[in-house]
């Protein structure tokens, strides 16, 4: 019985956590009872009213525990921030963002600002899906926020440039300013300090928000920093050809006469960078005065496929009606396309495509 009676104390207190709501009327009366001559004479009464003031306390945090991993060349990036009213009454939110300048610290430690995205914009969560979706999160103001609710924003990133290579980072700050709710899908006019300008210019609003990252002590805003920071990778690609046989000297120091049989190799190889790679492709075209060779390697392939995946090494001999194998043929012209099939993810891992032709 002890403990549900310290729960009902603790309860209400976790509901008052901002506080009596604004523009409460407070009525206080008072009585007098009194005898004149022991006889009791008419009770008089005085009221005191007030109206509860606009006590205005705002603050937007990151989300984002690390730097949002972006890739040279993507858009839509996403920084995440978390609106939250605490104070006590109902006001909308208005949401700025800003590509800090280069130089500056990122938040997260090292290294610095040394980019901006090509644009961004702000939006707030609708509620419908958890997480950005550009088709259902549009809005770019905080609407109609209670006393303590939250509210999820996004900044979202145009283009990072393509020519951003691994490590560098681009800090933004988010800053939310306390706006006058009170008309649904309309933003209101940005709330200012007054002795009487709140609850029909009853009641006084007083800011009393601290400092973010970009904004000062009780100026109805707060603002903080979050950052991208891009994982790029650096590949490197190689071609050689082998003569492998000829029909004058075989196998035996070949030469590349007609009649002979060569062999090209293809490689792309992660030689550095954070980033991985996915979705290798690698197209080769067969040159004039030469035929692309059938039943090479194993007897029935007709390419080679060499990989090395998180340092694990395969070697596949594909026919050319393999899945992996999206163009073949043996012409001069003809385009011979392979899919590596499995992502790049250590510095040293490479894809690699043979196929050997025959010269004319
Ligand atoms: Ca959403
Ligand atoms: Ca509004
Ligand atoms: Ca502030």
């Amino acid at each position: 019985m002890l403990v549900i009676g310290v729960l009902m104390l603790v309860a209400p207190r976790a509901a008052m956590a901002t506080g009596t709501t604004a523009c409460t009327p407070i009525l206080n009366t008072a009585t007098m009872d009194y005898t004149v001559g022991g006889v009791s004479q008419p009770q008089k009464t005085a009221t005191a009213t007030f109206t509860v003031g606009d006590k205005v306390i705002v603050t937007a945090v990151r989300q984002d525990a690390a730097p949002v991993s972006v890739a040279p060349g993507a858009s839509g990036s996403v920084l995440t921030f978390l609106v939250h009213n605490g104070g006590n009454y109902v006001h909308d939110y208005g949401l700025a963002g800003v590509a800090m300048v280069t130089g500056t610290v990122n938040p997260f430690g090292l290294p610095a600002d040394n980019f901006n995205a090509a644009g961004f914009n702000v939006y707030v969560e609708s509620g419908t899906t958890p997480g950005y979706q550009a088709a259902e999160d549009t809005k770019t103001y905080i609407d109609e926020m209670a006393a303590d609710a939250t509210q999820t924003v996004y900044l979202v990133s145009t283009t990072i440039p393509i020519t951003q290579i691994d490590n560098d980072v681009a800090v933004y700050s988010l800053t939310a300013t306390t706006l006058a709710g009170g008309v649904a899908n309309t933003q209101g006019a940005v709330t200012a300090q007054g002795a009487a300008n709140a609850c029909g210019n009853t009641a006084p609003t007083v800011f009393a928000d601290a400092a973010g990252t970009d904004d000062v002590v009780r100026d109805g805003k707060y603002s903080s920093r979050d950052a991208f920071k891009v994982s790029g990778v650096v590949l490197t690609v190689a071609k050689t050809s082998t003569v492998i046989s000829d029909p004058v000297n075989g196998t035996t120091s070949p030469k590349a006469i007609p009649g002979a049989i060569v062999e090209y190799a293809t490689r792309s190889t992660l030689t550095s960078g954070s980033g991985s790679v996915a979705g290798l492709l690698i197209t080769d075209t067969i040159p004039a005065n030469l035929t692309a060779q059938i039943n090479v390697y194993g007897g029935t392939g007709e390419v080679q496929l060499n990989t090395k995946s998180g340092g694990t090494s395969a070697s596949t001999n594909l026919d050319s009606t393999n899945l992996l194998v999206t163009g073949w043929g043996i012409t001069p012209g003809s385009l011979i396309k392979v899919n590596c099939g499995v992502p790049l993810t250590a510095i040293g891992d490479y894809c690699e495509m043979k196929f050997q032709v025959l010269i004319q």
